[in-house]
């Protein structure tokens, strides 16, 4: 038996390479909370559960997921026996309501801690991978079109990105629809170009919108309208040949059948975060298949902790038809791991070792730590 002794928390505050332009927030940080499990056997388990622009995203902020963890995550799990992941996880799922991030974190470290007590990787515990590498887009979002086009001809140069997904929804519709244009005229056939909206526009706006985006050889607008919006969703994707993807209103398998039943989207983007773990997201997937729907491996913006762990289930997913965005660890200033992820030729590597695959760099760790918040077993925060 290998019982959950401690559950320790960190929060990190990165610098992001350049502001990231949302149209709820700009980026110049990104807050990662950060989780190690320690088991009584020795072994140990790590975890990420990140979001994005404080609380401009979703109802969870760095600052809660930490403290839903600490203080009422961690005392369910102590002393249970942690091979036992699923009995775990739905002791979990009884005292804590929501807090689909701060569950995420941990769930992730319990099958880290589990699959390398094992000696396989995650993907081994969910039938394998049928992938050893994945499509990786970048999202361009300086605020600033001409900054934007020069970073999109880098990155095809580089060989490190040829799908870009633009964040609009901040400036009038008629201004972004021309911003999308400029840059899809600028790459030509050399990229493909996708829209990010986060919820901002009004059915009307969005009606404008998808029509001058389709227009302009964009091919995927993800969440234009705000999640309570499913009809309005629904009405936008019947009615343009543009795909249209489903993001904030994804919280797990229970959303993904809402949307699927409300037919609101084309293309769901499955979070493991967002959707509450790595089983809750492998569940968000069986309903995408299961419903024809296109799937894409979507971020939170994780370091690359979180990112190995999406890349782990992603890799055992037969067809993501739009890729994935798991860029999160090239946003900001340095990433946290010993072995950085590999991305080249358009693509990022699956972490081939035990568990996740990664593990930390302490020194980073050390660097980024939020006062306040520290790994405490002896030798671990140096
Ligand atoms: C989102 O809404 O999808 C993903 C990529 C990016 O730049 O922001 C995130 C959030
Ligand atoms: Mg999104």
């Amino acid at each position: 038996m290998s019982k959950i002794e401690k559950v320790e928390v960190v929060i990190l505050d990165i610098p992001t390479i350049r502001g990231h332009v949302l149209s709820m927030a700009t980026m110049r940080t990104q807050s990662a909370v950060l989780v190690r499990v320690l088991f009584s056997d020795g072994s140990e388990g790590i975890g990420e559960g990140t979001t994005i622009g404080g609380i401009s995203y979703c109802p969870e902020s760095p600052e809660s997921i930490a403290s839903v963890i600490q203080t009422y995550i961690a005392p369910v799990l102590i002393g249970r026996d942690g091979n036992g992941l699923n009995e775990a996880v739905q002791h979990i799922a009884k005292s804590v309501k929501g807090n689909f991030i701060a569950k995420s974190a941990v769930e992730i470290a319990l099958w880290d801690g589990l699959a390398k007590r094992l000696g396989v990787p995650v993907s081994q515990l969910f039938g394998g991978a049928v992938h050893s590498r994945l499509p990786a887009a970048w999202t361009l979002a300086s605020g600033n079109s001409d900054t934007d086009i020069a970073e999109a001809h880098e990155m095809i140069e580089a060989g490190r990105h040829n799908t870009f997904k633009l964040k609009i929804g901040k400036r009038a519709v008629r201004d972004d629809v021309a911003h999308v244009a400029r840059i899809k005229e600028a790459v030509g056939d050399a990229a493909s170009v996708r829209v990010d909206v986060n919820q901002a526009w009004s059915l009307q706006d969005a009606r404008w919108g998808l029509k001058g985006l389709q227009d302009a050889g964009c091919e995927l607008v993800e969440q234009p309208v705000e999640t309570r919006f499913m009809a309005e969703m629904a009405e936008l994707a019947a009615s343009y040949e543009i795909a249209v993807m489903a993001d904030e209103v994804l919280n797990g398998p229970e959303d993904a059948l809402r949307v699927v039943t409300a037919r609101s989207a084309d293309v769901l983007a499955v979070k493991v975060a967002q959707s509450g773990g790595l089983s809750r997201a492998s569940e968000v997937v069986a309903i995408g298949q299961a419903a024809g729907l296109g799937l894409y491996g979507g971020t939170m913006l994780e370091t690359g902790l979180g990112t190995a762990a999406a890349l782990q289930l992603f890799s055992t997913v037969e067809t993501l038809a739009w890729g994935t965005e798991l860029f999160g660890p090239l946003l900001l200033v340095e990433d946290i791991l010993a072995e950085p992820l590999t991305y080249k030729d358009f693509h990022v590597e699956i972490p081939s070792g035990a568990g996740i695959g990664v593990e930390f760099d302490w020194e980073k760790v050390e660097k980024f730590r939020r006062d306040g918040s520290k790994f405490t077993r002896a030798g671990a925060a140096r």
